[in-house]
């Protein structure tokens, strides 16, 4: 008879190559060695230690996808959703940082910058050297980006930004924004800005109940000047942000269930560990249902992770299919991680153990890059052909 193995019911890692284990290897040891340690203060006290991106920069964590001639690691989306895993199982603040570093500044600046912005940027966001946010949210334009109000106006020489976005990962420490604004033809825009251009700041927001080790806040332009060479020459619309998020949200696909498995061996570790009424609480059919209930989602989301990782690696995944993943995963690990902080009593509410921090990232990752009913919407037009939304 075949044996069970209840930490990785479907052999996850016979399905991956060695390069891939390695990577998986290398994500692991560094958020177990370096970001596990830090993560209490830092949540805390809503502390983010910027030191994290040239960490993450050594290790190829930032721009995995991006070709090694721009200083990427050139390596596979299956490599890229594994990292982000191992990353959330820590904390889903720090993948906010690598995923918005990666996915949301280098990869349009690959997808749509020039060479020369390329040659300009690349290398160093990938070692961490330069920070990046990207600026699509408005205070008045969340699900809707469409309607966005920022403008930019076409000057001698370049454009000129003006507006506010809001709810930005990274902002108030970041060296470069990717921010999307419409023209004078009212065609959104993508333009690259740097910290210290006259007219630009980035205010932090304080307060947030979640994802407290990275950092959040505005980008506020006031007529900031932005050089020709720094606008995305090409591309218009909602198709150069969306394809960004589509690579982010597959991230976080991967990451929040990284985070549902450590609430999940959390909870299974204290269940086995505490005896209430004369024997451990793990003996009990209440709780053992709910640890058949946290794995069986937390194996079907992994298996159904990697094949969508493979179908982007070979070119074939629909964006929908995303939107299936991102919504899935973050609603499930939402329940597995209030399922875990329920099964730890009184003790669950204590963030030294830490379920309930996962609980409340989930609940942001489950809002940002499109929430949980938006995600349904997108998958209801693709099964009905009519938009909800509009
Ligand atoms: P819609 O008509 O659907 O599309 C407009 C144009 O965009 C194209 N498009 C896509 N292209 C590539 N990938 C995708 N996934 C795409 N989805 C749409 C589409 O083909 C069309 O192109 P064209 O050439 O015909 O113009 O636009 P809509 O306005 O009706 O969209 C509605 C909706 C709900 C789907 C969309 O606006 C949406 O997804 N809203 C959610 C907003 C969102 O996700 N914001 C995220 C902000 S960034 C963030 O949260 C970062 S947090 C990071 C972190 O800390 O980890
Ligand atoms: P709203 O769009 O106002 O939605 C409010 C509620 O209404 C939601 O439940 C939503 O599902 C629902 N709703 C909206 N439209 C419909 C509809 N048509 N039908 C039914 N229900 C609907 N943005 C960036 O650009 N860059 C970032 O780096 C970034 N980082 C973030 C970090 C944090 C910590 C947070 C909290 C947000 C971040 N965001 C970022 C913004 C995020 O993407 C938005 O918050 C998100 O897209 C939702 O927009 P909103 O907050 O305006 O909510």
């Amino acid at each position: 008879k075949a044996a069970f193995h209840w930490d990785s019911p479907f052999l996850l890692d016979e399905q991956l190559t060695a390069d891939e284990r390695a990577v998986r290897d290398a994500a692991r040891e560094y958020s177990q060695g370096k970001l596990a340690p830090r993560v209490l203060e830092a949540f805390r006290h809503e502390k983010t230690d910027p030191a994290i991106f040239r960490e993450m920069g050594e290790l190829g964590l930032l721009g995995v996808t991006i070709p090694e001639a721009y200083g990427g690691a050139g390596m596979n989306y299956v490599c890229y959703g594994l990292a982000a895993r191992e990353v959330e199982r820590v904390d889903s603040g720090y993948r906010s940082m690598m995923s918005v570093q990666s996915s949301l500044v280098m990869v349009p600046i690959n997808e749509f910058g020039s060479e020369a912005t390329k040659q300009k940027y690349l290398p160093k966001l990938a070692t961490g050297e330069l920070i990046g946010c990207f600026g699509l949210t408005e205070p008045n334009h969340g699900s809707d980006p469409g309607s966005m109000i920022t403008r930019a106006r076409k000057v001698a020489g370049g454009y000129e930004l003006t507006g506010a976005k809001m709810w930005i990962t990274n902002s108030p420490i970041a060296d470069v924004f990717v921010v999307w604004a419409k023209d004078d033809e009212g065609a959104i825009r993508g333009f690259v800005l740097e910290k210290g251009w006259k007219g630009l700041s980035a205010p932090a927001i304080h307060g947030k109940m979640g994802l407290r080790a990275s950092i959040t806040g505005e980008i506020v332009m006031d007529a900031v000047f932005c050089p020709e060479e720094n606008a995305f020459p090409d591309v218009r619309g909602l198709k150069g942000p969306f394809t960004c998020l589509n690579s982010a949200r597959y991230g976080i696909a991967w990451g929040a269930l990284g985070a549902a498995e450590d609430c999940f061996e959390r909870a299974r570790q204290y269940t086995m560990d505490r005896t209430q009424f004369g024997r451990p609480l793990a003996a009990n059919q209440l709780i053992q249902k709910k640890l058949a209930d946290m794995l069986t989602e937390i194996a079907l989301g992994l298996q159904s992770c990697l094949r969508l990782g493979r179908m982007k690696d070979e070119g074939t995944a629909a964006v929908e299919l995303t939107s299936i993943m991102k919504r899935n995963s973050c609603g499930k690990s939402l329940d597995i991680a209030r399922m875990a902080r329920d099964m730890m009593g009184g003790n669950g509410i204590s963030d030294e153990f830490g379920v309930v921090r996962h609980l409340v990232n989930l609940e942001v990752v489950n809002t940002y890059e499109g929430t949980h009913d938006v995600h349904a919407l997108i998958i209801g037009r693709a099964i009905t052909g009519l938009a909800a939304f509009s």
